[in-house]
């Protein structure tokens, strides 16, 4: 192994006590608990962090309460764009050491984390920057029985306190996704982050501590799910709750949010069809296909893990994804050679196993992978795995595995293949690659899914609406869609007289 070295600074950050940021201060859990963070590579423990409970939930809420009616309430939108501005600037100046600290929680490589990950990340807050002076209300022009002379307007006011609840995939970008459209609309937020990576969160913590930005606008609570989680899905003092993580949990949070009506905004779960016609350029295709899959381990909710090939080109593609899963070096992220890092964590690795076995047994045609790799050690390490397999109906075929493993399945009549691209509880992606214009717009068109890619995969761009259809999710995030989840609209009659 070739591990690099941990930066200065990153190992002052591991040796600080890790606390929860709440109202603008670093304080233990009220339980005094703490729990620790792996590092996914080399089962080490990386960090010790607090482990928030319903009094920390109450303390974090009832600070963000007080910011939003307090400084922060009172900062006008182009100040709320400069401390935006200044956040993405702190991001990007800090994206080595925020590199590392990803890469060590998650497993991902370090130039993904730091190149890809970080940089989105500034790029999703300075999108967002541009918004607070932007938001507007409209006229409209009534016509009220009485006679009398209306005006008639409506101005977008801020939800209130928001619970961001995100998932350890891209435990950086996950936060701004939802913390970005919080501080452009004006809201105070509670974030919890995942369990297996909360380090990412409090670094961000710091910068936004740095940038200046009122205290209790950010909250901080690392913890479980049922420990922090759901206490803050179901407290009163929420508006609002955004999250992205499991449709089971998708589920209980969006029952718990009833109690006080809170609004809710879900991404959930995917099993993505990407579908290659016969016209497409198969190099290109199969490439697609493989980072489709294959990047961040698979563990992307948009992850291409269905494959429809047509049977014209089968034999070709599987040729290219078999050379594409053999090129990957699987390693630990912090070793430069490394393109596929660990799996997060070994329940993780245990249902990406599992789904591997299952497949096997069913019948499934194993094309390649499917193993840990014998020489690294005790990590949680997958190999990019490719099955092909004419059941529909099989687990690997219909479920999200989110892991590095695709089921390619073969098709040949255009009107059988949209359906079974449709035939899923899911309806986060899809995508399609074909030369033919008449055909990529009319597949497009049939699809069920919140983004279609074209030639392309995985494209997300803050400017553009991101969400699922049925039980991938509820509303939008990203685009100016986003911004009226974060805000409420308020109609307001002026009476003119005679
Ligand atoms: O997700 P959870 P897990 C899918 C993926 C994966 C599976 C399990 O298929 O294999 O989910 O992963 C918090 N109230 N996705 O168990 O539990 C939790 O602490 C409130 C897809 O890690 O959904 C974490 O912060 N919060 C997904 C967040 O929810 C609760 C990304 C996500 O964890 C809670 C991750 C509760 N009762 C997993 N229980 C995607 N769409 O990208 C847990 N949490």
């Amino acid at each position: 192994m070739n591990t690099m070295d941990l930066f200065p600074e990153v190992k002052r950050f591991l040796e600080n006590p890790k606390r929860l940021f709440i109202g603008g201060e670093w304080v233990d859990a009220a339980a005094g608990k703490a729990f620790p963070v792996e590092n996914p590579a080399t089962l080490e423990t990386i960090a010790s962090v607090a482990d928030a409970q319903s009094e920390d939930v109450d303390r974090a809420v009832s600070a963000a309460r007080h910011a939003l009616e307090g400084d922060w309430g009172r900062v006008s939108p182009a100040d709320r764009t400069r401390f935006m501005l200044r956040l993405a600037d702190l991001i990007e100046e800090d994206a080595e050491n925020l590199g590392q600290i990803i890469s060590l929680e998650n497993g991902k490589p370090y130039s993904n984390a730091k190149n890809g990950e970080v940089v989105i990340t500034a790029n999703i807050i300075r999108y967002f920057a541009g918004w607070p002076s932007k938001i507007e209300g409209s006229t409209i022009p009534v016509s009220p029985r009485t006679g009398e002379r209306m005006l008639n307007y409506t101005v977008k006011e801020p939800v209130g306190v928001c619970a961001l609840i995100v998932p350890w995939n891209f435990p950086l970008s996950m936060c701004a996704w939802k913390l970005g459209p919080a501080l452009a609309t004006g809201c105070t937020a509670v974030l919890k982050p995942a369990e297996q990576t909360p380090l990412s969160a409090l670094r961000l913590a710091e910068l936004v501590a740095r940038a200046g930005i009122p205290r209790g606008v950010l909250n901080v609570l690392t913890g479980f799910g049922s420990g922090a989680g759901a206490p803050l899905a179901a407290h009163n003092d929420v508006d609002k709750i955004a999250f992205t993580g499991s449709t089971g949990v998708g589920r209980l949070i969006a029952q718990s949010a009833v109690g006080n009506m809170k609004k809710v905004s879900l991404e959930l779960g995917g099993k993505s069809p990407n579908i290659i016609l016969p016209d497409a350029n198969i190099i290109k295709a199969a490439k697609g296909a493989a980072d489709g899959i294959f990047y961040n381990q698979g563990q992307v909710c948009t992850a291409a893990s269905r494959l429809y090939v047509h049977e014209s080109v089968l034999d070709q593609t599987l040729e290219e994804l078999r050379k594409h899963a053999a090129a990957h070096v699987v390693g630990p992220g912090l070793d430069a050679r490394s393109t596929m890092g660990p799996l997060v964590s070994s329940a993780q690795f245990n249902i990406v196993k599992d789904y591997i076995d299952g497949a096997v047994s069913e019948g499934a045609e194993l094309v390649c992978g499917g193993q840990k790799p014998s020489d690294l050690g005790e990590g949680h390490f997958m190999s990019p795995t490719v099955f092909l397999d004419k059941n529909e109906q099989a687990r690997i075929a219909r479920e999200e595995i989110f892991g590095p493993v695709v089921t390619v399945m073969s098709w040949s009549d255009v009107d059988e293949l949209v359906h079974r691209a449709n035939n899923t509880p899911f309806g986060l992606a899809a995508g399609l690659w074909t030369n033919d214009l008449n055909q990529a717009h009319t597949i497009a068109g049939r699809l069920k899914a919140g983004s279609v890619w074209i030639n392309c995969w995985n494209v997300v761009d803050p400017a553009s609406p991101f969400g699922g259809y049925k039980q991938s999710g509820w509303g939008r995030e990203m685009g100016k869609n986003v911004i009226d989840a974060y805000t409420e609209t308020k109609s307001v009659f002026v009476n003119l007289g005679e």
